[in-house]
């Protein structure tokens, strides 16, 4: 191979290199889902549906805005094994769910008031919370 021809390539593998980098340092709004997601069944999503994926980083999104009186689903999907997030517990709901690997699960929540309910993992770690507004 030519000496010119090694070196545009080596130019070119620098380029992809760099903005593969640059690609890397992007704010994701939430990490991407697994392909083979077990779906929830449509009939335990009540009112408006809410995604949250569960992940190395916690909970996203971890503040939670509902409307009051908007009948509304978290739908919670953990992403990842490498996070300790493989349960929610939501304490003034005395509700505590496991969430398996790429597996929607659906919690309702009560939006009849205003009022914050804080969700966390099963240790009360990536505290996070649902504020009913
Ligand atoms: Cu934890």
């Amino acid at each position: 191979m030519p000496r010119r021809a090694i070196t545009s390539l080596l130019l070119v593998s620098a380029l992809v290199t760099l903005s593969a980098l640059a690609g890397c340092k992007k704010d994701e709004p939430a990490p991407a889902k697994p392909a083979n997601v077990t779906k929830v069944a449509a009939t335990e999503i009540v009112g408006r549906r809410v995604d949250v994926t569960a992940s190395e980083k916690g909970f996203t999104p971890n503040d939670v805005r509902l409307k009051k009186g908007e009948a509304t689903t978290l739908v919670f999907t953990r992403t990842s094994d490498d996070t300790c997030a493989d349960a929610v517990v939501i304490k003034d709901l005395k509700i505590e769910r496991k969430l398996p690997l790429a597996t929607e699960v659906a919690i309702q929540i009560p939006a009849g008031e205003a009022k914050t309910y804080e969700f966390a993992c099963g240790m009360g770690m990536f505290k996070s919370k649902i504020v009913v507004e």
